[in-house]
């Protein structure tokens, strides 16, 4: 690591896609190009793990985990299961989404499972650990959705919705256990039944139940969400069993194998509405050395499925695949900067546990988003932060805030143990590193008062084989000059900031914060790519 302050690319350095306001942004990149039948994995990228996947029609609806994060429960559209656009989050009220203080990092909303039933959009998840399974129903799933219904007699993780000929509602959960509900009131009709245990793996979780050709499929996950994670099948004539394991099982692992994408496991299925058979699915990409460190989280990707002899059988994954054979459907380009000259933020700025309108206003100053401190630091659970998932290996994010009277400033979060900040007070610029239950400063810079540029970019080691301990990525963090140029006050190794570190289930999120006073945000780059970042 160093802190020694350095001069390098101004503000000039552009990605290869081109200027601010044509860069594509993380979820629109996906088909490299439709002619070339190719697409690109992971789908979605970033912290998008746990995918549930349904149709209706033409389009296809994705919803993942977002766990001490609110809004919860991103929500994405395709019509193409290539190129995917957010449309909103879920849970996107206090009444939806209660996730207090105490709550801990990797806490709050683990694993949806998104349905169409019935004329209705069904989503079920759990609020960990004290919030519970619930249900919530929307007629658009871009919202507004429902308050949720509890279901108090649901108690694992990873629940699913299946519902047979005769309309009875079948809740599948980690276990695997079996209960039927009343979707509408919450109520359990029965007490849960232990209906597979898998092939021997660890955890036994992400249970989907569907009805295929007269059989009842289960797909699970289980070998636990790291290395050795896994995706078996088993069948049965009726939706609560008894249940067959497919002959060849697991029908995807990458366990034990050099691929560049690992931990795959925890999928859905969903079949293209040209008859073809898809599954999504998480996985991660590490890098670096031995273990190997991944930083974004755990991300969405997508694979073939041919049905063999009454199995599902999974095509290879890989990082550049064939696309699916549908009319590509790729969406308007996003601009690089959010300006927060509308009256919302976008649905991929998420906040820490909760959002009330004194701590994030876009009211306060129009034209600027206006944080206001809720804790002191980010250390601590409460503090004031708003931010978004970093979506690419490669990323330069800039932003000009104003710190009026106190700290705040720009940081790279993995949870409140482990993050590098930069951060302004009292005139200067610093780095601040935290890792674990060590903290350090890095570089200081003289600031003018006023609204100053901060930048924090990442640049994905490249492969280095007699290097056993190399970093995953390096981290620079610092201040922009009047003339753009980066005074880089701190550049610094990043698997301190990946999951085989921090631990829990979650990937880095840049964004703003304010430790005291009242920060001003008037505008927030991002750039990123996954092959290269010039002039780093
Ligand atoms: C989720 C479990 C898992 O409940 O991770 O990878 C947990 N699978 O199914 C949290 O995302």
């Amino acid at each position: 690591m160093t802190g020694v302050p350095r001069r390098t690319g101004k503000r000039s350095g552009r990605l290869p896609h081109g200027e601010a306001g044509s860069t594509p942004t993380r979820h629109q990149e996906a088909a490299i190009s439709p002619a070339s039948g190719i697409f690109r994995n992971p789908i979605i990228s970033g912290c998008h793990p746990d995918p549930s996947i349904c149709r209706v029609g033409e389009d296809y609806y994705l919803v993942c985990s977002s766990f001490e994060y609110f809004p919860g429960v991103p929500i994405f559209h395709s019509r193409d299961l290539v190129h995917w656009r957010q449309i909103g989050n879920v849970l996107d009220r206090p009444s939806q989404l209660d996730l207090p203080e105490s709550l801990p990092s990797s806490g709050g909303i683990y694993a949806p499972t998104i349905r169409y039933h019935d004329g209705r959009f069904w989503l079920i998840t759990t609020n960990e650990p004290h919030g519970g399974t619930l249900i919530v129903t929307a007629e658009d799933p871009a919202g507004p959705w429902s308050d949720p219904i509890p279901v108090p007699g649901v108690t694992g993780v990873d629940p699913d919705l299946a519902w047979d000929e005769e309309g009875t509602c079948w809740c599948t959960f980690a276990g695997i256990r079996q209960v039927r509900i009343d979707p509408t009131t919450g109520a359990t009709l029965e007490e849960p039944r232990r209906i597979w245990s898998g092939t021997g793996g660890q955890y036994p979780e992400a249970p989907h139940l569907y009805h295929i050709d007269g059989w009842w499929y289960l797909l699970i996950a289980e070998g636990g969400t790291d290395r050795g994670h896994a995706v078996t099948i088993a069948r049965a004539p009726r939706p609560d069993g008894p249940f067959e394991p497919c002959p060849h099982n697991p029908i995807l692992t990458h366990r034990g194998t050099d691929r560049p994408i690992q931990n795959t496991g925890h999928g859905d299925l969903v079949q293209a509405h040209d008859g073809s058979w898809w599954m999504v699915f998480l996985g991660v990409r590490p890098r670096g050395g031995t273990p190997g460190w991944h930083v974004l989280g755990r991300e969405t990707f997508l694979a073939p499925v041919q049905w063999v002899d009454g199995w599902p059988v999974v095509g290879e994954v890989s990082l550049e695949m064939p696309a699916p054979a549908l009319p590509a459907s790729p969406w308007p380009t996003a601009p690089v900067r959010d300006d927060f000259t509308d009256p919302e933020l976008h649905p991929q700025w998420i906040s820490l546990r909760s959002r009330d309108s004194h701590r994030v206003s876009l009211a306060e100053r129009p034209g600027w988003l206006t944080l206001r401190p809720g804790a002191p630091s980010l250390d601590t659970p409460g503090v004031t932060f708003v931010g978004r998932r970093q979506g690419h290996l490669n990323v330069r994010v800039r932003t000009r805030v104003e710190v009026v009277d106190g700290t705040g400033g720009l940081a790279v979060r993995m949870d409140e143990h482990h993050h590098y900040a930069v951060e302004l007070a009292n005139g200067v610029a610093r780095v601040r590193a935290r890792v674990g239950p060590l903290a350090q400063y890095f570089g200081e810079h003289p600031v003018p008062p006023g609204p100053v540029v901060l930048r924090v970019e990442t640049r994905a080691s490249a492969p280095s084989p007699d290097h056993p301990r190399q970093e995953p990525d390096v981290v620079r963090l610092g201040v922009e000059d009047e003339d753009g140029t980066f005074l880089v006050l701190a550049e610094l190794d990043g698997r301190y900031l990946a999951t085989e570190v921090a631990g829990g289930f979650t990937g880095r999120v840049i964004g703003m914060y304010v430790g005291s006073g009242t920060v001003h945000v008037d505008w927030y780059d991002y750039q990123g790519d996954d092959a290269t970042l010039p002039d780093f």
